[in-house]
């Protein structure tokens, strides 16, 4: 059987394996990329930055709504936060850390080209599931990230969404499953292979990434995956992760006063 589950570290240059892994399997997982402290001191500017949301009822930034739900204690918690470091000096200092620039290769294009989108797509989305009964999200159905450039009649172009891991998450617990290879498939494919956000049912092709807290992980906008509910409830299903998008081309940054029609929706949640 192939090896597709392989924690790598990441260095100043990706190896030839690491490239070679990417390109047959379209994702990578690299170990320990921030400290055990780094993690909670973003934990603990997240804290804040979701008290600022709720105080200031903030329920779109730049036109990308926000996800709200309640938390264990039955608290508003924010669980889909977008532009984060626009919020957060922690992350925003993540963005900017050197090291990032060595997946830049990943995208296969002219090295002057490739960008951290901090003000494009949906910027850094900070992500916060937990499985209790009043959350609204504890899990996520079967899509690629690229479907949005679809939607918009767009020329797929490569983008990766690099994730950095909060929480300690075994593959057994839930989390991310991704499915090797879906990357190189037809965009028919890209299109069409499973219902988009309303499908969870596992495929037997998955992978479920063992995470621990400080990964960092990546994976082509392309590939299919989604994110299976935890196995457990409460304070141990906790999982928080921020997604960082790599992209190319032209540089398309999002308008501060874009409004989608959404908010009145979401509203009820922050009351
Ligand atoms: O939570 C995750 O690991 C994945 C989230 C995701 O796929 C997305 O927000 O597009
Ligand atoms: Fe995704």
């Amino acid at each position: 059987m192939r090896v597709n589950k392989v924690i790598f570290y990441l260095e100043e240059r990706l190896t030839e394996e690491q490239l070679n892994f990417f390109e047959e399997n379209g994702f990578l997982q690299f170990r320990g990329f921030i400290s055990r402290e780094k993690v909670q001191a973003v934990l603990e500017d997240m804290r804040q930055v979701q008290e600022y949301i709720l105080k200031n009822e903030i329920l779109r930034v730049r036109g990308v709504p926000l996800k709200f739900g309640l938390d264990i204690d039955r608290k508003p918690l924010l669980q889909r936060m977008a532009f984060t470091s626009l919020y957060s000096q922690e992350v925003a200092k993540i963005l900017s850390d050197k090291r990032l620039e060595a997946l830049f290769p990943l995208l296969n294009c002219d090295p002057q080209d490739c960008r951290i989108g901090v003000m494009e797509k949906d910027g850094a989305v900070f992500n916060h599931y937990v499985n209790c009964d009043k959350s609204g999200y504890s899990r996520l159905g079967w899509h690629t990230d690229a479907l949005r450039d679809v939607f918009y009649f767009k020329k797929l172009m490569p983008m990766l969404n690099v994730g950095l891991h909060f929480d300690d998450y075994p593959a057994a617990r839930g989390g991310l499953r991704v499915i090797p290879g879906t990357h190189n498939q037809s965009a028919w494919s890209t299109l069409f292979r499973k219902k988009y956000f309303i499908s969870h049912t596992p495929d037997p092709e998955e992978v479920g990434l063992d995470i621990q807290a400080g990964d960092l992980t990546v994976h082509d906008g392309r590939l299919w995956h989604r994110v299976e509910k935890s196995s457990v409830t409460g304070e141990e299903s906790r999982r928080r992760v921020m997604y960082i998008p790599f992209v190319t081309g032209k540089y398309k940054p999002r308008k501060e006063n874009a409004r989608p029609k959404l908010y009145q929706y979401l509203y009820k949640f922050v009351k």
